[in-house]
């Protein structure tokens, strides 16, 4: 049997630089398990326009394709399942990530994918796989985990259980199959060569505009397990730092201490950066991470007001965002925040008060996204009981998403879209007017310390500074 994975496109007006974790995950599940190295077709790194995909798609063998990805792919994987049906009409063609997952019956209605998958992939998929050994799909209906289109009729037996040992389950991703100089040219939040990794499963929190497909209880990998795929890293690739993506790098405190012990001690040098939670930060840890390498820790403050804050179940204050601000300006770390503007709710007081606890607290209000009912979330569900998501548009809707500083719905009652728009730039604004700037000799200081060679490095490097100007806005202080 031969398997071709494809990862479709995404954030156009950046560069790649966050490497396909769940689609290269089980490509080394698959040649682990089942002793089958797939192809991998990797659009979004290369970027490759449509004649491109076709003519590859024309000149690789395959029986079966995978796709997957985020839920502003859906809207490319309608279009890459058409090319696939007729380039190789007899492929069949399996779905997943949140794009797939959150909507998967929209999804098989309006495309030619044939399965989705409705969870964690790496049982699922060698179940399936090693059943199309010998059956037709037509008679593997029963296996679980995946929702199946046969003849235009939609099936579901059941989902799968989450996995509960993910360092045995599952599988570091299959770095050799993909186009890693590609991917370490683009940092992320470091400079030199930084990759993201994703160490954990789901998140204990249950904010309503967040998707949460693993639940609340919090898997991670094991800190052994980590600190050999970084040292796999390290050893093949040479990286310098290692951007956690985790839903919530810090869930579990124990972890974390051990990884501080560990990293330095098997890979000197490495630096990292992780998502915090501002309920979660005290000097102890904090202290202890940055001594570890860690040169900043990233949190969702979303609004200044307490009213919005417990009204998207957000378990954080005030008080506790100032307490999370202080902790990493103590240690001199990066500070990146991101805000959210228009939950239902949102008025023009909770706006100001937004402004005002940026002002107060010298933060620039840099990433300011709209509130976006995605899909599987609270969010998805109320826009469509209050009728601000047409129920009978729903492909139309998911057609539109993309990132989040993309308007694409109003949820609140206070503001027109117009005003919601202009508020969101008038913010950005009057922050910028009355937040003073970190001079200039300040911030390279700053940087400099954190980062060393690797930042003057990139101080001779002209490109990657254009670059990082036009698109980085994530080196707060
Ligand atoms: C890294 C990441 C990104 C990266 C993208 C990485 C990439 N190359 O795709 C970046 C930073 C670009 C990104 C951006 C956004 N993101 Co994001 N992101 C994530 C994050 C943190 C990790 C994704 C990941 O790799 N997970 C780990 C892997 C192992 O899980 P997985 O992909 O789900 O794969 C498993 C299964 O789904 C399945 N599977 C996956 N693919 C396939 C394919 C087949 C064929 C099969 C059988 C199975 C299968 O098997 C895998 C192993 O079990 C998730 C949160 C999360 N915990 O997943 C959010 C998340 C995916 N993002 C989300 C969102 C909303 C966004 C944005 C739209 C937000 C924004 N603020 O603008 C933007 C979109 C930008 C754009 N213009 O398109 C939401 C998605 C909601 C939804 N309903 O889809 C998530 C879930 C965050 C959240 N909790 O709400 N994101
Ligand atoms: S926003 Fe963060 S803390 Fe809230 S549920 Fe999502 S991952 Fe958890």
């Amino acid at each position: 049997m031969k398997i071709l994975f494809i990862n479709p496109p995404i954030r156009l007006t950046d560069k790649p630089r966050h490497i396909p974790h769940g689609l290269a995950i089980l490509a080394n599940t698959i040649r682990k398990k089942m002793g089958i190295t797939p192809e991998f077709l990797d659009i979004n790194a290369h970027r490759y326009n449509e004649k491109q995909v076709e003519a590859i798609l024309r000149s690789t063998e395959f029986d079966v394709a995978l796709i997957g990805g985020l839920i502003p792919v859906y809207k490319r994987i309608i279009f890459y399942a058409d090319m696939i049906k007729r380039v190789n009409p007899n492929a069949l063609i399996m779905a997943g990530g949140s794009a797939a997952m959150s909507v998967p019956q929209l999804l098989l209605q309006n495309s030619k994918v044939d399965v989705v998958c409705a969870g964690e992939g790496e049982k699922a998929i060698i179940a399936l796989l090693e059943g199309l050994k010998d059956y037709k799909l037509e008679e593997l209906t029963g296996i679980k985990g995946f929702y199946y289109k046969i003849n235009d009729e939609l099936s579901f037996p059941g989902g799968l259980d989450l996995i509960e040992d993910l360092d045995s389950e599952s599988a570091m991703p299959a770095y050799d199959l993909l186009p890693m100089d590609i991917y370490l040219s683009n940092p992320i939040i470091g400079f030199g060569k930084d990759i993201d990794f994703i160490s954990s499963r789901g998140c204990p929190f249950m904010c309503t505009f967040c998707y949460q497909p693993w639940g609340r209880r919090f898997r991670g990998h094991s800190v052994d397990f980590i600190i050999n795929a970084l040292k796999h890293l390290k050893q093949n690739y040479n990286i310098d730092f290692v951007s956690f993506q985790d839903d919530e790098f810090m869930a579990n405190k124990k972890r974390v201490y051990e990884f501080c012990e560990k990293v330095q001690q098997h890979i000197p040098g490495l630096l990292w950066s992780c998502t915090g939670r501002v309920n979660l930060v005290a000097e102890d840890i904090v202290g202890s991470m940055v001594k570890a390498g860690c040169v900043s820790i990233s949190y969702g403050f979303e609004t200044g007001s307490t009213r919005l804050l417990q009204e998207m179940n957000k378990m954080a204050t005030l008080e506790l965002m100032q307490k999370a601000i202080k902790i990493n300006r103590k240690f001199g770390i990066m500070l990146p925040i991101s805000f959210i503007i228009g939950m239902p709710g949102e008025t023009d007081e909770s706006c100001r008060e937004t402004v005002e606890f940026c002002v107060k607290n010298e933060i620039p209000l840099k990433s300011i996204m709209f509130a976006t009912p995605y899909p599987g979330t609270k969010l998805f569900d109320l826009a469509i009981s209050t009728g601000r998501i047409d129920q009978e548009k729903l492909h139309e809707f998911v057609l539109q998403l993309e990132d989040a500083r993309d308007f694409v719905v109003n949820l609140t009652a206070a503001f027109t879209d117009e005003q919601l728009i202009a508020k969101r730039q008038e913010m950005i604004d009057e922050v910028c007017f009355r937040v003073k700037p970190v001079p200039a000799e300040t911030y390279t200081e700053k940087l400099r310390n954190l980062f060393g060679p690797l930042y003057e490095n990139f101080l001779r490097d002209k490109a990657l500074m254009k670059h990082r100007a036009e698109h980085g806005g994530i080196d707060i202080f």
